[in-house]
């Protein structure tokens, strides 16, 4: 493999997908926009670096830095900036980049990029089934849109993609565990033939922001979405934890601070309403597109987790 961009560019193979990833890149982007302005969502900027930002539930390196006295950190998610702007704005969304420190293993999978982004959306007084509906809509928008437009370049690539139906199927996170172990992900991923959701995700496996069911105790009104033919995971979100105390409460059972935290725990002080959104990762969903055995191939400039990039 030739070190240089314009080496690699010139292989015609390596450029051709990355030339199809970027045009549909820009094209689902717009689809995305036009069909969450057309139900009243608001596009709201990124936030590139707070001194609040999502603890994650995996460990990664946490790129901060200090100015002016006061630290900060690179956005890994803008959960925090969401909730709190979703109490004036009810419907909002963000085209978000994200900086994820992984660990190097996380090259392997060939879904990890250090630095991606994600659009992310947040709607209030919403419930976890608001943003499942939300969510198949969307996919299928996008997809039929791919579809539509870009059949050529599917044909390029020698990817064929179908619209799925709806609803999709609903898998309970337990039930999935009990039946396929640990990487149930992969295994369900790798069988199906369109995506489906992993739903009721247990306390231990989230953050301290997904709410937990009224009627099931340490089970989470949240979901992901999963891609078929081996793609894992597409989209990750639910239900948000709102009430103060229940805040505080799932902040100390995670071994964090709420001073980690302060502004937004500041912000949900003086009183938040229930939420619901969640986030889809753009380049894994192109990948999942262009059917790409490694994200990489969606990304001028990937980076990748364990290698050094420019
Ligand atoms: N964006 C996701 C959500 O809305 C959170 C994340 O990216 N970790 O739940």
């Amino acid at each position: 493999m030739e070190a240089t961009l314009m080496g690699s560019l010139r292989d015609h193979h390596r450029k051709s997908e990355l030339e199809v990833a970027l045009k549909l890149n820009g094209s689902i982007r717009l689809k995305m926009a036009q069909f969450l302005q057309e139900r009243g969502f608001v596009e709201i900027p990124p936030v590139i670096y707070s001194t609040a930002t999502d603890p994650l539930n995996h460990p990664v390196y946490d790129p901060s830095f200090d100015y002016e006295g006061t630290r900060y950190s690179i956005t890994k998610s803008m959960i925090f900036h969401k909730q709190i702007l979703v109490q004036q704005f009810p419907k909002i969304y963000s085209f978000s980049p994200n900086v994820r420190l992984e660990m190097p293993e996380k090259a392997k999978t060939g879904r990890h990029l250090l630095e991606f982004t994600q659009l992310d959306l947040e709607m209030l007084d919403a419930t976890r089934e608001d943003a499942i509906r939300l969510g198949e809509d969307l996919f299928c928008d996008v997809i039929k849109h791919v579809k539509e437009k870009h059949s050529k370049d599917l044909e390029s690539i020698e990817r064929t993609i179908s619209v799925p139906s709806k609803p999709f199927r609903r898998i309970k996170y337990m039930d999935a565990m009990k039946q396929y172990g640990d990487d149930f992900e992969s295994i369900l991923s790798r069988e199906a033939k369109e995506p489906f959701w992993i739903i009721d995700i247990p306390l231990e496996a989230r953050e301290f922001y997904d709410r937990e069911s009224d009627t099931e105790k340490g089970i989470l009104n949240d979901m992901d979405l999963i891609y078929p033919e081996g793609f894992c995971e597409a989209l990750s979100g639910g239900e948000r934890e709102y009430k103060i105390e229940r805040i505080l409460e799932r902040v100390r059972a995670k071994n964090q601070s709420p001073e980690q935290f302060e502004w937004f725990i500041e912000e949900a002080r003086s009183g938040l309403r229930l939420s619901a959104g969640f986030g889809i990762g753009i380049e894994r969903l192109l990948r999942y597109i262009c059917g790409y055995k490694r994200i990489e191939d969606t990304h001028p400039f990937p980076k990748i987790p364990g290698q050094k990039s420019v």
